[in-house]
């Protein structure tokens, strides 16, 4: 821990308020360069604190940059994680306002549902496995806070991953019969395939993104409930979005799930 409380909580108060009122700045590293990752989860979680305090609620996590393509696209070569808040979710088919977010980008995920508890350290692929009770398709809505989506690893983290918005669709369906691996996807954007991809590109394994987060969890003391909706991280590069787009993501086996920007 390198930066006392209060910078940590005004540089939460900072980006949430960039994030509500869809305003960018420049990455927090610059001016606190000695800020540590512990402080850049405390400033994620502070954000998390700000918004559970209004009455918000967190229904969700997510892996974040768990793929080589978008390690590359964004020149951080970690993953991480974040949480999703209940305003984030938008019904498969809707509509999100581009006029609430700075710069918005889709990426396609395979979500988790987990039917029992994940707990790391040693958490596995075979735990997550067992503990999954369904898979869904999701589009993820990133819109970093920061100028050009320019960041590092500490800066995106305190960001809260870039989160913005996501949405869920297709068919809740077991794994039992499914290799995750080697399931193809599909985004289109305006009806032409933009990123075409599979499972595998994820940590090999879309299930070790899970295993990965209930380790990370674990060495905060906490685990991942039963219940919990993970995205497992974008299996392509993100793709920029305006006003007027519609994006389909199809994954085999898993269905369809749309959303418009507008
Ligand atoms: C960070 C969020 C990355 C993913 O699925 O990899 C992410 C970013 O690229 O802005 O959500
Ligand atoms: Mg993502």
């Amino acid at each position: 821990m390198a930066l006392a409380p209060e910078i940590i909580a005004r540089l939460a108060e900072h980006l949430e308020i960039c994030e509500l009122e869809a305003r960018d700045t420049t990455k927090i590293t610059d001016d606190h360069p000695t800020m540590d990752m512990e402080d850049a989860y405390s400033v994620q979680y502070a954000i998390r604190a700000r918004k559970i305090a209004r009455g918000g609620r967190v229904v969700g996590l997510k892996a974040g940059l768990t793929s080589r393509a978008k390690m590359k696209q964004m020149n951080v070569s970690e993953p991480s994680y974040g949480f999703l808040a209940d305003y984030f979710a938008v019904q498969d088919g809707g509509e999100v306002n581009c006029a609430e977010l700075i710069h918005p980008r889709v990426e396609p995920e395979i979500a988790f549902v987990t039917k029992a508890a994940l707990k790391g350290p040693g958490c596995h692929i075979g735990a997550v496995l067992a503990a999954t009770d369904f898979v869904v398709p999701a589009i993820e809505i990133i819109d970093s806070r920061y100028r050009d989506f320019k960041f590092d690893l500490k800066s995106v983290v305190a960001d809260n991953c870039s989160s913005s918005r996501f949405v869920v669709g297709g068919s809740a369906t077991p794994i039992d019969d499914l290799d995750l691996r080697t399931l193809g996807i599909v985004l289109e954007k305006n009806g032409v395939p933009v990123a075409i991809g599979a499972g595998a590109a994820v940590l090999g394994h879309p299930a070790a993104a899970i295993a990965m987060l209930a380790n990370m969890l674990g060495r905060r003391g906490e685990e991942i409930p039963a219940g919990t909706l993970i995205l497992s991280g974008g299996i392509t590069e993100a793709v920029a979005v305006e006003a007027g787009d519609a994006i389909t993501l199809r994954i085999q086996s898993l269905g369809t799930v749309s959303v418009r920007f507008g």
